[in-house]
């Protein structure tokens, strides 16, 4: 690669999030600014830094630590808790350190992917990487959807921690990655998912040391909610970190401020007229530009040409596509979904003609025919219309989005919607109970449900329905309502989640507790950002009872399907799903899939136990259940949780 340009501008998306595909933000600013001319290059640290995990030498230099670390702990008379915590991870891990290059060659290969044994192998394979890592990094665990302390929310002084022992596993990777950019006077760091805060922070500050007087900012969903939710000394405390913060669309903010930073050292007032950006004013002010919200008309198609496209976890290309943003319904009471809380988010559509020239132009120039249209919903007239211009364009391609159940979606209207391509649908059923339905204001019943599914699936659409239990107010018996309407459905349900109600920051519920029953809302000491909230119930609101008897329902219908989490085939709308729906059919995950053998065991060396494994274990376990009773609960006069990185090493050091 050709070095770049002194000064240039960088957008870098930081581990760890989905590695099966290109991630939309960056492209779709790259689209935007580079149509106005404005140069930005685009770097995806997240699968650049998956293949530096998975290389052969990254291990070995892993094996050889875990191997010291476990003498050296033999060596000791006597393990601390904490050194227990850290022995029965390294004692288990040291047998999982092995070459997993073929686990990449399964999953990109096309022929390999689709047998299902080798390829639930190679996701047990980078599963048991994600467990070698928790040994080599301990405190810290990670996966494509996490990247935490073993108890403790991110504060500053655990992000601190992690900075200063060089905890990232990508601290090698970053120094050679930032070298090869030459001297950038910007870059830009998606803050999307809580799942990349540390790499984010971390990444802060390495460039900063790096290259002093780069301009650095974060932008993207997960900083958003963090300014949003957090405390104004938090909020000052992320500009040690970087020079601004872009809130919601980065479009017009970086349009503006990219040519001031060419231009050189813009005044400060010039800056604080950039709308959707949060600097550090003089003192302790902060200043922040006029809000505004992106006209989608002025959209340009997303741009992912910096990126390689065979470097994704997964064997053809899929590329995202957001034709909307905000969510036209916006009512619902559990949800606060990306900007929608700051009331800016209104739902807007690009131009169909526009989305359907942009499919074409991407698959034309990308090579990709199959397309996930990320986006919080699609409006049925919208949907319906693409469908029509794909068809009228002659577009061959395949896609898979999120529909909000309408009575709009006739059989006939689903039949156009799969002549177009459309092979998987997400909907947001929440739940089979009509009363808690209309407790969340969902605006369906059950009735609606079992219909509009029916027309999805009979048109040949594979459909998949998010659920969740313990909604505020829902009893034990509506629980069970859901569950029974998954069962009922079940030849028409093609993939379900039924997971466990969360308090998001900025929905209606958390606005307005006492109206579902809550008593008290609160954080633990170390949520800093104000990302997880907890609450208890008061004294007449009632949660799903029967908790056991919910569980075995649960598990009862998984066992009629192959179900997974993130970002693995069998979890709702992720790349590997729909490829195996194109190449298996509508019902491949509606049965259950062949176990394969476990994993052989590399040949680590055989380390001989000074300490049981599994005492260690036990012991931390026992000691986790009683902190953790203490640590969660809201301190008597309705303060926070007392847990935080801090408050944990205190109670290890009283054991
Ligand atoms: C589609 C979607 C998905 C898809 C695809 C996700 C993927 N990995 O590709 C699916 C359904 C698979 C999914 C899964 C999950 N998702 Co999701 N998802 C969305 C959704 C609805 C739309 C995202 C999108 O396409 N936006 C359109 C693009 C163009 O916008 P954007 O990324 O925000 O980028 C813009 C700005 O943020 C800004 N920007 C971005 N980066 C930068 C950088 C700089 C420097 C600047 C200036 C600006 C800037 O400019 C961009 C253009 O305007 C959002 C909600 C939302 N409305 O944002 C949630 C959202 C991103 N998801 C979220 C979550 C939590 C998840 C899950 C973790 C859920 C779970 N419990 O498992 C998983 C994680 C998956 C993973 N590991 O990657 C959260 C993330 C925040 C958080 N709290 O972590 C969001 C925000 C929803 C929410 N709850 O508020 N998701
Ligand atoms: S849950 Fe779905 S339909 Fe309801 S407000 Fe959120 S995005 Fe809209």
């Amino acid at each position: 690669m050709n070095k770049p340009p002194a000064n240039a501008s960088f957008l870098i998306y930081p581990p760890f999030a989905d590695p099966t595909w290109a991630y939309v933000g960056l492209p779709t600013l790259k689209g935007y600014l580079g149509r106005r001319g404005i140069e930005v290059s685009l770097r995806d640290y997240n699968i650049e830094g998956l293949h530096y995990l998975l290389a052969e030498t990254t291990m070995e230099g892993w094996r050889q630590r875990i191997t010291a670390r476990l003498a050296e702990l033999n060596r000791r008379k006597k393990l601390t808790l904490y050194e227990e915590m850290e022995y029965w991870r390294l004692a288990e891990a040291l047998p999982l350190c092995r070459d997993y290059g073929d686990c990449l060659a399964v999953l990109q290969d096309p022929r390999q992917f689709y047998h299902k044994k080798k390829y639930l192998r190679a996701r047990d394979g980078v599963e048991d990487l994600f467990q070698v890592m928790e040994a080599v990094f301990f405190p810290f665990r990670f996966s494509f959807n996490r990247a935490d302390h073993l108890v403790a929310p991110w504060d500053f002084k655990l992000l601190e921690d992690y900075i200063a022992r060089q905890a990232s596993p990508f601290a090698q990777f970053y120094r050679e990655q930032l070298a090869a950019l030459g001297q950038p006077g910007f870059i830009g760091l998606s803050l999307t998912f809580v799942s990349q805060i540390p790499e984010t922070f971390y990444l802060c500050r390495l460039i900063k040391e790096l290259f002093p007087v780069c301009f650095v900012q974060l932008g993207g969903p997960c900083i958003d909610q963090i300014v949003r939710n957090s405390d104004q000394e938090s909020i000052r405390r992320i500009f040690a970190y970087a020079d601004a913060v872009g809130l919601q669309e980065g479009e017009q903010t970086l349009a503006q401020l990219l040519p001031l930073l060419q231009a050189g050292n813009p005044e400060p007032q010039r800056l604080a007229a950039i709308p959707n950006l949060l600097m550090k004013g003089a003192g302790e002010a902060l200043v922040q530009g006029p809000a505004e919200t992106f006209a989608l008309a002025e959209a340009a198609r997303p741009d992912y040409s910096d990126l390689d496209l065979d470097r994704y976890l997964a064997p053809a290309r899929l590329l995202l596509y957001s034709p909307t943003r905000g969510c036209y319904w916006n009512k619902c009471s559990f949800c606060s979904y990306g900007f929608n809380q700051s009331g800016r988010h209104a739902y807007r559509e690009i131009p169909v003609a526009q989305a359907v020239a942009d499919l074409k132009a991407m698959q034309q120039q990308f090579g990709a025919s199959n397309f996930y249209l990320s986006a919080d919903v699609l409006s049925p007239a919208y949907a319906l219309a693409l469908a029509q211009g794909i068809i009228d364009e002659g577009l061959e391609i395949y896609w898979s989005t999120d529909l909000r159940i309408e009575a709009a979606y006739t059989p006939e209207r689903c039949r156009l919607l799969y002549r177009a391509g459309l092979r998987a649908v997400a909907f947001g059923i929440e739940s089979g109970s009509d009363r808690v339905l209309r407790l969340m204001n969902k605006g369906i019943d059950s009735e609606l449900i079992r219909k509009i599914n029916r027309n999805f699936h009979q048109a040949g659409i594979s459909t998949s329905w998010m659920t969740f239990l313990s909604h505020p107010g829902e009893t034990g018996r509506e629980a069970g309502e859901t569950l029974a309407l998954i069962g009922e459905q079940g030849k028409m349900v093609d993939q379900f989640i039924a997971g466990e109600f969360n308090l998001t920051p900025g929905s209606l519920i958390s606005c307005h507790p006492e109206q579902y029953g809550i008593g008290s809302v609160y954080h633990t000491a170390g949520d800093v950002f104000k990302l997880f909230l907890l609450f208890n119930m008061g004294q007449n609101g009632s949660s799903a009872a029967a908790a056991d008897d919910l569980e075995e329902k649960i598990e009862a219908l998984s066992r009629r399907y192959h179900l997974d989490h993130y970002p693995w085939a069998g979890s709702i709308s992720t790349h590997h799903s729909l490829l195996y729906l194109l190449h298996g059919g509508q019902r491949v995950f509606a049965k259950p899939w062949p176990s394969p053998k476990p994993l052989a065991k590399g040949g680590a060396a055989q380390l001989r136990f000074k300490f049981s494994p599994e005492d260690c274990q036990e012991r931390e376990q026992a000691f986790m259940e009683g902190y953790l009773a203490e640590a969660l609960q809201p301190q008597a006069n309705g303060g926070s949780a007392p847990l935080s990185f801090a408050h944990f090493h205190k109670a290890l050091a009283n054991k």
